[in-house]
């Protein structure tokens, strides 16, 4: 198939997930066209089966605001009459499929029919999307998508709860790469982080505020009480100056390294003890899976969608959102004892597993199908 991919090229899970998606399509025989604003941070090089076209804004006085959308929907028109596009598959609701929504109906006047397949990530339903001013829009654009898919049940769930959702709502997960971590190195370079007798705790995000990073340092300040240890600070966003500081304070700073946004995830994965994620609402927990695809053992927040990713007392372990004594405990309970880590660390790869690319790249071909039937 000839498949539109819409999605924010940053450091984002939903971003995240649409790059490797469409990497997968294209190795799989289809031809992929991401239409966004740059080039996804996660996508390497261009070749027959993978194109990028960048949608530009022009600056123009007048406006306040520069309509983004408008921009989209004609470089979304462009694109899939020029390049025969059968499908588009846009990420994230707002404003994506608002502008995908136009451009179908831009192309009906030509006798074009687009399916459109919308794949909500969670912040556009949860955070942003059920805001008054963007409320009716969000629902619109749900209701006009051929087929709808949400990453996790629990999203499924509040979007039907939150939107007059006329349309069924499919659940197909995140999921990881295994070959991309196997072989890629054998040296882990443990001793450039920390010594041998400390354990590394390791979080990843874009530091905004529903990843209450500052319940990362109170827990981890509470574990290098009891044990040796290091936590590396993975990611970049408005609260990292605010955890930075509440480093200083509690006389940690030496102890916390703060490495920016990476690319090399994996590598940082790979010499990781336990991964921490005590966010405020999470669709899936895209960054758990990962850490659990490296073995690394994970302790999080109850809520939304990582209880389907994180196993209670086998992958780690999950306590209320802010809760930090208790995650402390719970961290300290994976990291005390040598054998009882290995074992959490083990389950933890293995529940990865299920969520293999090769057992959810399919799920979305089959959505395609679906959508393409319904012309
Ligand atoms: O978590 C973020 O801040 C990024 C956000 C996004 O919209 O890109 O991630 C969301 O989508 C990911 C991929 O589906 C999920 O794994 C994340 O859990 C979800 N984030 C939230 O719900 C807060």
């Amino acid at each position: 198939m000839k498949i539109a991919i819409v999605c924010y090229p940053t450091f984002g899970g939903s971003g995240v997930v649409a790059t490797e998606l469409g990497i997968a399509l294209a190795e799989r025989g289809h031809e992929v066209h991401f239409v966004t604003y740059q080039q996804p941070v996660r996508l390497g090089l261009l070749n027959n089966n993978i194109y990028f076209h960048e949608v530009h804004v022009p600056q123009y006085p007048l406006f306040r605001y520069q309509p983004y959308e408008l921009a989209l929907s004609s470089k979304l028109v462009d694109t899939i009459k020029h390049y025969g596009i059968e499908l588009l598959h846009v990420h994230y609701a707002i404003p994506h499929a608002y502008a995908g929504y136009m451009a179908k109906k831009m192309l009906k006047e030509e006798d074009i029919y687009i399916p459109m397949v919308t794949t909500l990530h969670g912040t556009d339903i949860t955070l942003v999307g059920n805001h008054p001013f963007y409320k009716s829009a969000v629902t619109f654009s749900i209701n006009k998508s051929d087929v709808v898919t949400a990453v996790s049940a629990d999203l499924r769930q509040k979007t039907l709860d939150i939107f007059d959702v006329e349309n069924d709502i499919e659940v197909i997960p995140n999921f990881i790469d295994s070959r991309k971590y196997q072989n890629a190195f054998t040296d882990c370079q443990r001793s450039l982080m920390a010594s041998a007798d400390e354990r590394i705790i390791t979080h990843i995000s874009n530091f905004r505020k529903v990843k209450r990073i500052t319940d990362v340092v109170s827990i981890f300040y509470k574990v290098q009480k009891e044990i040796p240890a290091k936590l590396i600070m993975v990611g970049d966003g408005p609260e990292k100056e605010k955890a930075e500081l509440q480093c200083e304070t509690l006389g940690i700073e030496d102890k916390v390294l703060f490495l920016g946004n990476s690319n090399e995830i994996d590598r940082i994965l790979c010499f990781s003890d336990l991964f921490l994620l005590p966010s405020e609402t999470e669709s899936f927990g895209l960054a758990a899976l990962e850490a659990m695809a490296n073995k690394v053992a994970v302790v999080s927040s109850n809520t939304g969608g990582i209880p389907e990713v994180n196993e209670q007392g086998i992958t780690g372990y999950l306590s209320d959102v802010g809760n930090v004594d208790e995650m402390a405990a719970y961290a300290l309970d994976i990291l005390r004892d040598d054998s009882r880590m290995a074992q959490f660390k083990e389950n933890a790869y293995l529940a990865s597993k299920k969520f293999e690319i090769t057992n959810i790249v399919p799920l979305y071909e089959e959505v395609y199908e679906k959508a393409y039937k319904s012309r």
